[in-house]
């Protein structure tokens, strides 16, 4: 057996190798008439608005299609010294988790919230697959506005999906490890007995947006690796694909891959919510955080949460099913009407496609087929609708239109496959260049695709664009799919990896996007509301630097009186009011990156002198023909000097007493 599957793994490196060279039909470069249809004039504006993960990056992209025109990066989890995301005062408490700050994580999956079923364009969640969190990002300032840490999780994969309302955002862990407050210094090969994977059901605030962990629920040690939330009939449930199911902790790529089937499990979570008021729920001592962003202050706190309600799978048997399904799934996605899963096998050569209704008759008949851990297993046959033949080769995920079609990548054929949901026939295959990952339709993963385009997010580029050393970025490619056959009409480079994307018409979102701050509505504890108030304060080795900035000069721009163990905080006003003015604010040798404020909102940056002398500042932003004049200068003396604090704009030096600006 294990023969058979090393060579089936080789043969699939083999075909790898073949379908990274050159692609057999080259019909692939995109014809005149193809490319005219990405084109968007300059000054007009795309339709759609793309989200695309970052993966490795931590961040998001954001895109406009047709065009492919990158229009923003937004920093999630990771530091970005370009928007001082993590380096200002006001950010740090965003990467805060229980292991402290952290500055980097691997975003996956986005998920646009919704109502009714609908992408309504309020917020982007993300998710950590690295320190297990979940992002949100608010649409109206395309700024990260919180994240929630997930305890007893390692990794979080399967998510940030959502309900259909965006009642919850799901987590489940991709590695499974004992629980917080077990002992985990055991043995990695007790593996069976300890470790274990908790799904977590994330609450959203329906008004504010608001995160916190409603409950989890504590399941056997598999590896979760993507889900989907039922819809329309199936709302209530939510679907997760599992994969090493024989619980292996090494070599999984053989150890993992030894059975036939591995699972799609289907949570009840209505149910599970029943049983949180029944008060069936263990509160389980924990440390995550939360972190909110305030848009009121522009700055953001931390919440340290000590509890979790967990709810155990084995005792109450009646919110966990599993499904079998062919050889490792990873995509898991349900279609618009709700009624039909599609669970995409790795090394699977079909597609299995299950049934809400079959599933739900199934459970009540009983029809099972023996226990896993305490949880019942559904026949296959039982919960089967029907299986896409001869698909392709190394299904991964799975996206629709609003005409009952169905688009599966493959990794290892390279293609795209549409095909149509009710008789399971193979429709079109298109290729990719090369070994496609997620794909994104907009609103393709809701119960109203707005369909148009399919865009496929590929893991390896070769050839496709001029060579840049080792390191080639990844690359997408826009196909439209509005006519019988797809088209290939574009291919564009990304930012990171890009793993799952979402996607919606430009109208849901345009129309809400703040152009500015209102600097009446500045509630910064350390805000300068305008010039006469700007100064500055020495409290002990902390001096205070309340500084205003507009076109072209920062208010105070001579400083005196600062010494050698200070800790200099400077709380930048931008007092402008107009859209796309934002100034920037760099000072030599900081060992720190620079402040982007934009036009009403307060930002500090802290700066550690190390050198007596003259450390000068400017705008890093270039807002006026003078802005290269708009610059500062600081005096650092030594540590027992007395230069008394003085600043001044306008004269020629500060005199070396307090002085008036
Ligand atoms: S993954 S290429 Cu979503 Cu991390 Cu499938
Ligand atoms: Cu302000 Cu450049």
């Amino acid at each position: 057996m294990k023969n058979l599957i090393v060579l089936f793994l080789s043969a699939i490196v083999v075909s790898v190798g073949i379908s990274a060279c050159k692609p057999k039909s080259m019909t692939s470069a995109v014809s005149g008439d193809a490319a005219a249809k990405a084109y968007v004039a300059p000054g007009q504006y795309d339709q759609f608005y793309n989200f695309v993960s970052g993966g490795f990056s931590g961040q998001l992209s954001v895109y406009g299609l047709p065009s492919g025109r990158l229009l923003r990066v937004i920093p999630v989890f990771s530091v970005d010294p370009e928007k001082g995301w993590g380096y200002s005062e006001e950010t740090k408490p965003m990467l805060n988790t229980s292991h402290g700050f952290v500055p980097w994580d691997d975003l996956h999956h986005t998920e646009m919230s919704q109502t009714n079923g609908e992408v309504d364009g309020r917020w982007v969640f993300g998710n950590a697959n690295n320190t297990p969190r979940v992002a949100r990002v608010d649409l109206k300032t395309f700024r990260t506005a919180e994240i929630i840490e997930l305890p007893n999780s390692a990794g979080n994969h399967s998510s940030p999906f959502i309900t259909e309302n965006t009642e919850y955002v799901v987590a489940g862990t991709r590695f499974s490890v004992p629980a917080d407050n077990a002992n985990g210094d055991v043995p990695i090969n007790t593996y069976k007995q300890n470790f274990k994977g908790h799904l977590s059901f994330i609450s959203v605030d329906p008004t504010s947006g608001n995160m916190d962990i409603a409950f989890q629920i504590r399941c056997p040690g598999v590896n979760f690796d993507l889900s989907h939330a039922g819809k329309g009939p199936s709302h209530g449930w939510f679907f997760f694909s599992c994969y090493n199911t024989e619980q292996a902790n090494t070599l999984l790529e053989v150890n993992a891959s030894q059975k036939d089937k591995d699972f799609i499990m289907a949570v009840n979570w209505k149910k599970a919510e029943e049983y949180v008021k029944a008060g069936k729920g263990t509160k389980v001592p924990v440390t995550y955080t939360i972190n909110r962003w305030d848009e009121a202050t522009h700055s953001a706190t931390t919440t340290v949460k000590k509890e979790v309600l967990v709810l155990d799978s084995k005792e109450l048997t009646d919110i966990c099913y599993m499904m079998p399904c062919p050889k490792s799934p990873h995509g898991c996605d349900v279609d618009p009407s709700g009624e039909y899963i599609v669970g995409s096998g790795k090394l699977a050569a079909l597609i299995p496609v299950f049934s809400f209704s079959k599933m739900q008759t199934a459970i009540t008949n009983k029809e099972f087929d023996g226990v896993y851990e305490g949880i019942n297993v559904i026949k296959y046959e039982s919960a089967l609708y029907g299986e896409v033949q001869k698909p392709g080769l190394g299904p991964l995920h799975t996206e629709f239109d609003a005409n009952g079609n169905a688009y599966t990548s493959f990794f290892v054929s390279s293609e795209v496959v549409k095909w149509n949901i009710k008789d399971l026939k193979v429709l079109d295959r298109v290729p990719t260049y090369y070994s496609v990952g997620h794909l994104c339709v907009p609103g393709g993963d809701s119960q109203k695709p707005f369909g148009k385009y399919l865009i496929a997010y590929n893991k390896i580029t070769k050839d496709r664009y001029l060579p840049t050393g080792p390191e080639l970025a990844q690359s997408a490619q826009l196909y439209d799919i509005s006519g019988e056959k797809m088209q290939m009409i574009l291919d564009f480079p990304t930012i990171g990896e890009p793993h799952y994307a979402q996607a919606c018409p430009a109208e849901k979102v345009k129309d809400l996007s703040v152009k500015i701050f209102k600097i009446e509505e500045n509630n910064h504890p350390y805000a300068t509301k305008g010039e006469k108030d700007a100064k500055v304060v020495r409290e002990g080795n902390k001096v205070h630097v309340y500084m205003t900035t507009i076109r072209s000069h920062f208010a105070p721009d001579n400083i005196e009186g600062i010494r050698l163990g200070d800790e200099v905080y400077f709380h930048v006003t931008n007092l402008e009011q107009d859209w796309d003015v934002p100034h920037g604010f760099a000072v030599k040798g900081a060992a720190n990156a620079e402040l982007l404020i934009m036009p009403g909102e307060t930002q500090t940056l802290k700066w550690v002198p190390d050198k007596v002398g003259i450390a000068p500042f400017y705008c890093t932003d270039f807002c006026s023909a003078l802005h290269q004049e708009m610059q500062g200068y600081m005096r650092i003396s030594p540590a027992n000097s007395n230069v008394p604090i003085a600043f001044s704009l306008g004269q020629a030096a500060p005199p070396t007493e307090e002085v008036k600006m």
